[in-house]
């Protein structure tokens, strides 16, 4: 079995569905072969992201996988493992790499080396025979443990070594631990004493699908609950008993009920100091539950640390809660104390969230979207920058993972990664992304992987004209683009702008007035008002008297704009040329653009000498031929075409050789050269 083979099937075992990717990595075409399923991307940091989002709708059941090119393909990835990293998210990322006999000579890029400081595991295979051995370790890593990345290089000189027969690989399993049961007793008996306790769950929950346990455990001490933004989601945020989210903005509430806490349980979580988490109070007594021991105490002191999944750990504290506390406590105080915060800071914010001005402001945006969409069969995510601060308080998530958030880094333009493969792990959900127009500028592209894969997503594009939640930092920088984005300046410039390209209306209007002015004056021509409209009417008449001069006119008009004549489609192929309004205008356009090749070619073409012309013009077509096959508008047709004419072609060389008397089906030059003899 060949290397590829064998890595394929066992990804198979282990549930892989489908594998995102950037070529060239061979891995794609081994598990395209294996029946799962690859998407390519259009940037490697767009793959990560969407096995990312795999590895978090699943909670890490069904790991994503993400592979590329050696050197470059490599290179570009480091963004996305570094992401995964971050946010501890299992990741099996499969990088191809240099033959070993260079691997390690400068300068090139050695992924083991270079991404082992951001990956829970980085390895090379280097004997095929390895191979189960190597991806039991990298699976045992992404199933057990605090997640990461885990790396396997495949050298680009291994994929024809053979992996011995029988396979012998089985799926790995996930082992969960919990805490020492003494710490768990104390932790207890701590929260049952506090008066004013409170939970904040972390993306630990998510993983451990913890949401129940989460649940039961607030409804039982009857305690407040909010999380940082990874964990959003882990617990209904419409329940009486939910603050809300933390992260850089947050319900009023939050910060309210943490300074007032005598003691704060953080759930599945590394209390890590980031912008982009609410930071704990100074001089609380906190319990810390986490899956990673190194995490606890890491950032914060704490009174106790109990490791172990949140859900294991959880299920002990409420079987030990249970013995000293018999009946829920009543959360009607907690739940008033909230009310009582939250109406006046939704108060302050519902100016601008009902607000009707025009444009329509993102607080606005984020209201309608919540109520217009099934927000419990949805997946929302958002990019860095103000949609994070604009969705996070205000999205009101009720069931688990409808919300994934991050919290400790994130490269502009993650979010449309993560609804993509949001989407391909939960089909039936409306996954959305939220960003800013920086944000689309990182990643915008990959739209067209969307479209391709046909994965149907919403993007919420919230376009400021600016960074906007950096104009505080980059305070000149940040005032020059308000300047000039003011509405009527743009417009000003914009205009003069189109007045310099020789248009006379601003870019967004340009065809309008003049469709307007054509339809009106077709109207008036047909009620007998005017004969003007002339050049068209000219046109008809011309044609009328002279018809074989028309044609030629035409045809001469279509070679100056470089589309080869009408006899190289219009007579072949008339569908492929543009007919009406808005194909016209994109030819057009095209035409503009390819102008200068073509003139090019043209001259070229001119210094030939005659005999030679033709071999030019063969050349020119194919160029135009393949550029048609690029051209997704018609690329059905003129695949068909293609491979209706190479049937042809076979057929007549077929025909030619069975007219020679050539049976035999040997090439053409051999049987010349017989008959030559
Ligand atoms: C790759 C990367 N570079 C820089 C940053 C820092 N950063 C965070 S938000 C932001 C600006 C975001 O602007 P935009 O997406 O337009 O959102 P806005 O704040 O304008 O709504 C920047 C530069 C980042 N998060 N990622
Ligand atoms: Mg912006």
């Amino acid at each position: 079995m060949k290397l590829g083979t064998a890595i394929a099937e066992i990804l198979k075992r282990e549930g892989v569905e489908w594998i995102a990717g950037y070529p060239v990595n061979h891995m794609l075409e081994h598990a395209a072969a294996a029946d799962i399923r690859p998407v390519i991307v259009r940037q490697e940091r767009i793959g990560l992201h969407m096995a990312d989002a795999q590895s978090r709708v699943t909670s890490g059941r069904k790991p994503g996988v993400f592979v590329m090119q050696h050197g470059p393909g490599a290179e570009n990835a480091m963004g996305g493992v570094a992401q995964c990293f971050a946010e501890s998210v299992p990741v099996l990322v499969m990088p191809m790499g240099y033959p070993r006999r260079l691997a390690h000579v400068e300068p090139n890029f050695n992924s083991v080396a270079a991404m082992r400081s951001f990956t829970k595991s980085a390895e090379p295979i280097t004997l095929a025979a390895e191979v189960p051995h190597i991806l039991r370790r990298a699976f045992s890593r992404l199933r057990n443990g605090r997640g990461g990345p885990c790396l396997v290089e495949i050298p680009s000189d291994m994929w024809n070594e053979e992996v011995p027969e029988p396979l012998d690989y089985r799926p790995v399993p996930a082992a969960r631990y919990a805490p020492d049961p003494q710490d768990v007793a104390r932790a207890a008996r701590m929260l049952a004493e506090a008066e004013r306790p409170v939970i904040y769950a972390g993306t630990g929950v998510h993983w451990a699908r913890a949401w129940p346990q989460l649940r039961e455990l607030a409804e039982l001490l009857a305690a407040p609950v909010t999380s940082s933004l990874g964990g959003k989601s882990s617990f209904p945020e419409d329940h009486p008993l939910a603050l809300g989210s933390g992260g850089l903005a947050v319900q009023a509430t939050v910060p309210h009920f943490l300074k007032h806490a005598d003691l704060i349980l953080g759930i599945g979580c590394s209390f890590t100091t980031t912008n982009f988490g609410i930071a704990m109070p100074a001089g609380k007594k906190i319990i810390q539950a986490t899956l990673e021991p190194d995490h606890l105490g890491k950032d914060i002191p704490i009174e106790l640390g109990l490791v172990g999944d949140a859900a294991l750990t959880l299920d002990l504290l409420l079987a030990e809660l249970r013995d000293r506390i018999r009946e829920r406590r009543d959360p009607a105080a907690v739940a008033a104390e909230i009310q009582a915060q939250r109406e006046p800071w939704l108060a302050k914010w519902s100016a601008k969230r009902d607000s009707d001005a025009a444009p329509l402001n993102p607080y606005r945006v984020m209201r309608d979207l919540w109520r217009t969409v099934d927000v419990d069969n949805t997946v929302i995510t958002h990019d860095a920058g103000s949609p994070r601060d604009q969705l996070s308080p205000f999205w009101v998530s009720r069931t688990p993972l409808s919300y994934l958030g991050w919290g400790k880094t994130t490269q502009l333009g993650y979010g449309l990664g993560l609804a993509m493969g949001a989407k391909l792990a939960a089909p039936d959900k409306l996954c959305i992304n939220v960003w800013g127009d920086a944000a689309i500028g990182f990643t915008g592209m990959d739209f067209e992987t969307a479209v391709r894969e046909r994965i149907p997503i919403m993007s919420v594009l919230l376009n400021n004209f600016s960074m906007a939640i950096e104009l505080k930092v980059h305070h000149h920088v940040g005032q020059q683009v308000l300047r000039a984005d003011r509405p009527e300046r743009r417009r000003r410039r914009r205009r003069r702008r189109a007045r310099r390209l020789g248009d006379g209306n601003d870019r967004t209007d340009r065809h309008r007035p003049r469709l307007r002015r054509l339809r009106r004056l077709r109207r008036r021509r047909l009620a007998g008002q005017t004969d003007q409209c002339r050049p068209a009417l000219d046109r008809q008449r011309r044609i009328r008297r002279h018809p074989g001069a028309e044609h030629r006119r035409r045809r001469r008009q279509w070679r100056h704009r470089g589309l080869g004549g009408r006899s190289a489609l219009a007579e072949t192929r008339p569908q492929l040329l543009p007919r009406h309004g808005r194909d016209r205008r994109r030819r057009r356009l095209r035409v503009r653009y390819l102008g200068d090749q073509q003139r090019r070619d043209r001259r070229r073409r001119d210094q030939l000498p005659r005999h030679r012309r033709a071999g030019h013009r063969r050349r020119r077509r194919r160029r135009w031929r393949r550029r048609i096959r690029g051209r997704q508008h018609h690329r059905q047709d003129a695949e068909r075409y293609l491979l209706r004419r190479a049937r042809r072609q076979r057929q007549r060389r077929r025909q030619r050789r069975a007219g020679r008397g050539d049976q035999h089906g040997q090439p053409d030059h051999v049987e010349r050269g017989r008959r030559r003899q």
